[in-house]
């Protein structure tokens, strides 16, 4: 211990005279002097990308960032500390290449945010027809004045360099060690550099980082050159995976959908065929808060009217892992599971899926998705296009104002409100028409409690007002989706004063649970009031919330609605577990399309019988909610579960998440004419 106290003091004392030297001898000064084009060359680099973000997101957190600007310095540094190890009068030409290299990222970056508020990525260069009406729309409106500012980098580096040569700068004679010996301290540099901006991450900027859907974020806090090569490794990654195996993938493959599965038809065959669908996907909706009220005001009556006059799954759960929105809309849309890793979005837009659209298409549906975010969040512009979607209104496609933003973006209120007309629009154009409709509001954290209206969380009894749950973040979710529920009951009565409903089926998913703290839930259901806190563990009246009761809580709703439906032999609630990958199935049935690739099960057809696979292993049946990290279970009726019954249940989950992740991966349900063996 005294060792250590004493280096470190050392070391401090060492750090100290070098500053006291750096001030009294003017090192700094020095170092410009003796390195003045690498110097020109790292401030230019740099320059560039504080200019691009300055242009592109015009928050005061974005223009007060240091963290970017020390990464972007690590990063110049390092690749400008080669340039060191060749002769003075050859270095200006790799600082100039390097320079262009940075400038050309920067403008590339600067014109593709002009055109989709969003960074460019290079997995886009593998869709080429979307590069190329990118290309032509590019030179014809949106190279602006303000994308050439980025020239400024080369062209200060060129002047200096001519004044340099000037005073003959480059006539200097250094040897091979000390030019190496440059290069080290230059890298030691970059290092040091890289180490202070490490150290400033939080654990969401490394969780963004790796999941990289979030562009504009890894830009604001990595910088652009950071960024960029991030996406670069990202969209290798998938292209790596799908080298190796690929034969022994399609083996299993064809093994696992060998037998003909019988189209089983049932009461629900066909029932919608033909008509309109509206499939409204609610950010962080869960089921728990639909039968909850506070002072005798539900938390969302509007999903609790659909809910009893529709056909509702009350016991439903989506199947996300890391790509939580999209990952939903993967498997809702496919019936296919998250990727074990990255996100199918993300990573495996380019593969062939078969669809809902896709298959809606075939019947002569017209289907479009809107949502009122960059339309590059989750890559969703081109992983619409992959899933067969006819048109997708992001952004741009809506007027998004300081006033009516909430959170994330447009307020699910406005969103609902302006999308009307377009839905108007599409459905005068097309005789059947399929819609999705992804909110935005109720998202985590939760925290613009201000904007979501009134709705109070406390307990009032007689005229005492206990706080409950205000001021938490549970509490919070609860007003947020209350929020939610109000412009969703907006939602429907617009489209029915838009006659939208008149031929239509109304679809409605949570796309997730609202990942809520479970300490909240604990409070929610053992509040104390007599103390304001938590009820002991000992009391009589605790009624533990464990991690079992959390993961069951994490049900969405699922709806099934129709204008006409309420009273009628399919206004029913079902209770059988479901989750979001019976989905095709289950609608395939009523609107009379089939996949044969799909993983879920018609509900209808599997009834009671039916298991729900989680990416993490983890499943649950109507008897059964299994923990495969922890290997244990919890029997939900009380009997006992037989070890064969886990075993099998286990074998069929990781079969099923192999077989979906290698669809994904290997694109096998790609038609190869050559492969006989193939999908038809
Ligand atoms: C992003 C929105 C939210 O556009 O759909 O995504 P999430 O964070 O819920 O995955
Ligand atoms: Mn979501």
């Amino acid at each position: 211990m005294k060792k250590v106290k004493s280096w470190t003091l050392k070391k401090f004392k060492q750090i100290k005279k070098f500053a006291k030297r750096v001030v009294k001898e003017h090192l700094i000064r020095e170092y410009i002097k003796h390195n003045a084009l690498f110097c020109t060359y790292v401030l230019t680099c740099v320059l560039n990308s504080t200019i691009l973000r300055f242009f592109c997101m015009h928050t005061l957190e974005n223009y007060l960032a240091i963290k970017p600007i020390i990464a972007d310095l690590a990063v110049v540094t390092l690749v400008g500390a080669f340039g060191y190890l060749l002769k003075p009068k050859n270095r200006f030409t790799y600082f100039l290449i390097a320079n262009i290299f940075f400038t050309a990222l920067c403008m590339i970056n600067s014109i593709y945010y002009t055109f989709y508020t969003s960074f460019a990525s290079v997995s886009m260069l593998s869709l080429t027809q979307y590069i190329g009406e990118v290309g032509d729309a590019v030179v014809e409106n949106v190279v602006q004045i303000k994308d050439l500012i980025y020239l400024i980098g080369p062209i200060i580096l060129i002047i200096v360099h001519i004044r340099l040569r000037k005073m003959n700068y480059y006539k200097k004679v250094e040897s091979k060690t000390k030019r190496k010996k440059k290069m080290i301290k230059t890298l030691s540099g970059s290092g040091v550099l890289a180490l202070i901006f490490i150290l400033t991450l939080t654990s969401l900027d490394v969780t963004r980082f790796i999941k990289q859907w979030n562009r504009e974020y890894i830009v604001m806090k990595f910088g652009i050159y950071i960024y960029q090569a991030n996406d670069v490794v990202s969209s290798v990654q998938p292209k790596i995976n799908s080298l190796f195996g690929y034969d022994q993938a399609k083996k299993k493959f064809n093994d696992y959908f060998k037998e003909e599965k019988p189209i089983n038809t049932n009461e629900y065959t066909n029932i919608f065929e033909g008509k309109n669908v509206i499939v409204i996907h609610g950010e962080s909706m869960q089921t728990n808060a639909m039968g909850l009220k506070f002072n005798d005001k539900e938390v969302t009556p509007n999903l609790n009217k659909l809910s009893s006059e529709g056909m509702y799954f009350s016991n439903f759960y989506s199947q996300v892992s890391v790509g939580t929105s999209s990952d939903t809309e993967l498997t809702f849309t496919t019936s296919l599971m998250p990727t074990q890793s990255g996100t199918a979005f993300v990573s495996y837009s380019d593969r062939e899926y078969i669809s809902i659209p896709k298959l809606l298409k075939e019947k002569g549906y017209y289907c479009y998705s809107m949502h009122a975010n960059n339309a590059d969040f989750w890559n969703r512009r081109a992983m619409h296009d992959s899933l067969g979607y006819n048109k997708f209104y992001s952004k741009l496609d809506y007027n998004v104002t300081k006033e009516n933003t909430i959170g994330l973006g447009l307020s699910d209120k406005e969103f609902f409100k302006q999308s009307i007309s377009k839905m108007q629009k599409e459905a005068k154009k097309h005789d059947k028409w399929y819609s999705l409709s992804i909110m935005l509001t109720n998202h985590t954290p939760f925290s613009e409690v201000e904007k979501y209206g009134e709705f109070d969380v406390s307990l009032k009894e007689g005229d005492t007002t206990y706080p409950y749950m205000e001021g938490t973040k549970l509490g919070n979710y609860f007003k947020s989706i209350h929020y939610a529920d109000e412009a969703l009951g907006e939602f429907i009565n617009e489209l029915d004063q838009a006659g939208l409903l008149e031929n239509t089926v109304v679809v409605l998913y949570g796309d997730h649970d609202g990942r809520l703290p479970k300490k909240d839930y604990n409070r929610l259901y053992n509040y104390d009031k007599e103390n304001d806190k938590t009820l002991d563990k000992e009391d009589p009246n605790y009624k533990d919330y464990d991690s079992y009761q959390y993961e069951l809580g994490r049900k969405v709703p699922f709806i099934i609605w129709t204008k006409d439906m309420k009273g009628t032999k399919l206004n029913k609630e079902h209770k059988n577990v479901m989750g979001m990958y019976d989905v095709m199935p289950t609608l395939g049935n009523m609107f009379g399309f089939y996949n044969k690739y799909g993983l879920g099960h018609d509900i209808f057809d599997i009834k009671d019988n039916n298991i729900v696979v989680f990416p993490n292993g983890n499943w649950v049946t109507n008897k059964v909610y299994y923990n495969s990290q922890k290997e244990e279970y919890l029997s939900l009726t009380g009997e006992a579960i037989s070890e064969e019954e886990i075993a099998k249940n286990n074998e069929y989950s990781s079969k099923l998440l192999d077989i979906s992740n290698q669809i994904i991966v290997f694109n096998l349900l790609k038609q190869n004419p050559k492969d006989e063996e193939g999908i038809k």
